[in-house]
């Protein structure tokens, strides 16, 4: 007998399609893993964990779920060459952005971002790509692949020509000579940068009322909190300072969607699952405070 994977929250919080404000949608690719793997896993256990989630904010002082959140039952296919695979998640996304939902997709491998920013690209003028992440993920091409989950950046910038980078600790010498080259709308925070005060303000600048599609590779966090990642870093920012960040991001620019992925759920870390739920829940909060929704005002 097969257990069906609940909907984000569970099943109280689960709203009818039409009235939802926020789509969640799942993609558990994992094609291109070079390390440890098991990011297929990631949507489901995203998802179970959200069922143990407190559906009140005690930050923002309301239930985000009241934004309405439907889950998407069916996760885009993985069959088939990762091409076909990532035409159907830009498909998805953007059936979901034309209906008017703020779409969090679930991952799956960091490869599926560049997919989900197509559909966002093509309906915003000037998207600007928001990345968390421990990895530039600058490569052209990784182990013969231009979709690796290494090349997730590097991909996004043929849809979006702005990109802030944030907590980055970890690349190659190719990728460390374009950065340091230039790469025009390219801006990177490296993880011992995000130690010093004032580092915010610096990530924010320029972005008021831009739209962005924020993506958080969940290996941005430091592994004592996230440790259930195929690549993991030391030195990573801490909950608060991200949840910190997030908020005036979220208040200042117009996130239209965003993803999290890398989460590859292992025996004893389950608190990296819950951790993921409650980023998303935060996320959808905020947005939910963002369309200024009856009972969801700034205190
Ligand atoms: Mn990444």
């Amino acid at each position: 007998m097969s257990v069906k994977t609940p909907v984000f929250l569970g099943d109280g919080a689960d709203a009818p399609f039409e009235e939802a404000r926020v789509a969640v949608v799942s993609m558990p690719l994992e094609a291109t893993v070079s390390y440890g793997g098991g990011t297929a896993g990631g949507p489901a256990g995203i998802l179970e964990a959200s069922t143990q989630v407190e559906l009140y904010d005690e930050q923002l002082g309301f239930e985000p779920y009241r934004a309405g959140i439907w889950t998407d039952p069916a996760p885009v296919d993985t069959a088939g060459p990762i091409e076909q695979s990532l035409q159907r998640l830009t498909g998805r996304v953007g059936e979901l952005l034309d209906a008017g939902k703020f779409v969090v997709t679930l991952g799956g491998e960091h490869s599926l971002t560049p997919a989900a920013v197509a559909a966002a690209a093509s309906r915003q003028d000037g998207l600007v790509l928001v990345q968390l992440d421990a990895h530039a993920d600058l490569r052209e091409s990784y182990e013969g692949s231009p979709h690796s989950h290494a090349c997730a950046v590097a991909r996004s910038l043929d849809h979006v020509a702005e990109v802030r980078a944030l907590g980055i600790r970890s690349y190659s010498v190719e990728e460390a000579e374009r950065i340091r080259a230039g790469i025009p709308g390219y801006r990177v925070l490296h993880g011992w940068e995000m130690a010093r005060p004032g580092w915010a303000q610096r990530a924010l600048e320029g972005l008021a009322g831009r739209p962005v599609y924020l993506t958080v590779d969940v290996d941005y966090f430091d592994p004592a909190l996230i440790p259930a990642t195929g690549t993991p870093e030391p030195g990573g920012p801490d909950w608060w300072e991200t949840i910190s960040f997030l908020t005036e991001l979220f208040e200042m620019s117009r996130v239209v969607a965003c993803d999290a992925v890398e989460l590859a759920p292992a025996p004893g870390q389950s608190h990296a699952d819950f951790t993921v739920a409650r980023l998303i829940h935060k996320l959808i909060g905020l947005h939910a405070r963002s369309l200024q929704l009856p009972g969801t005002g700034v205190d």
